[in-house]
């Protein structure tokens, strides 16, 4: 049984422009007014269900340029979701560093946005998945356009988050 409030810090990083405030904007606001977010902690409240039981939880979004090594910014994030750009080429081997040195400090979600901008897309699920199944990552295609995609990713983040607490996962 889970008791008392769920809380939960999920970070955000990756390049400069990948729209990572843009993704906060959208899951806090409900907007895509991404750019006027200064990088402060928003929260925001959510409810999810998992295996027929109800949830209720509170995230505080954490905005972070580039993929720190700087232990002190990771701590205390349940979650860390990297977003990469689907209209940029992929680095590689940055993300592959940043997720072997992140690893046991929060739940690691990969995030492509901008797939509203497929057609332009320079990288796609075939180079990301490789990643995401070596590190046991979950893999999300989302845009910040998108509303549904986003609300897809969160709540997927929420239900891994509860199922990590119920030892299920
Ligand atoms: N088409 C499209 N544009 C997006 C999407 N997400 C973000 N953008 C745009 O990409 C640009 C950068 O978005 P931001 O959300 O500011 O990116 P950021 O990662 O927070 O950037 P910095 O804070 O400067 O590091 C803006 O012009 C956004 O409008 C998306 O899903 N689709
Ligand atoms: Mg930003």
């Amino acid at each position: 049984m889970i008791s008392g409030r769920l809380m939960w810090k999920v970070s955000l990083v990756g390049d400069t422009e990948s729209g990572k405030s843009s993704l906060i904007s959208r899951i806090v606001f409900d907007s895509e007014a991404g750019s006027f977010i200064n990088k402060g902690l928003l929260r925001k409240k959510v409810s999810f269900e998992d295996d027929g039981k109800n949830y209720h939880a509170e995230l505080i979004f954490q905005e972070i340029d580039g993929f720190p090594d700087n232990e002190k910014l990771l701590a205390g994030s349940s979650a860390i979701i990297i977003v990469v750009d689907v209209t940029k080429k992929l680095n590689e081997g940055e993300v592959t560093k940043f997720i072997k040195n992140s690893q046991k400090k929060g739940l690691l979600i990969l995030a492509a946005n901008k797939v509203d901008r497929k057609y332009e897309a320079v990288t796609w699920k075939e180079d990301l998945e490789p990643m995401a199944k070596k590190f046991g990552l979950n893999l999300y295609m989302v845009s910040a356009k998108q509303p549904e995609t986003v609300n897809n990713m969160v709540n997927g983040i929420s239900r891994l988050l509860i199922g990590r607490i119920n030892g299920k996962r």
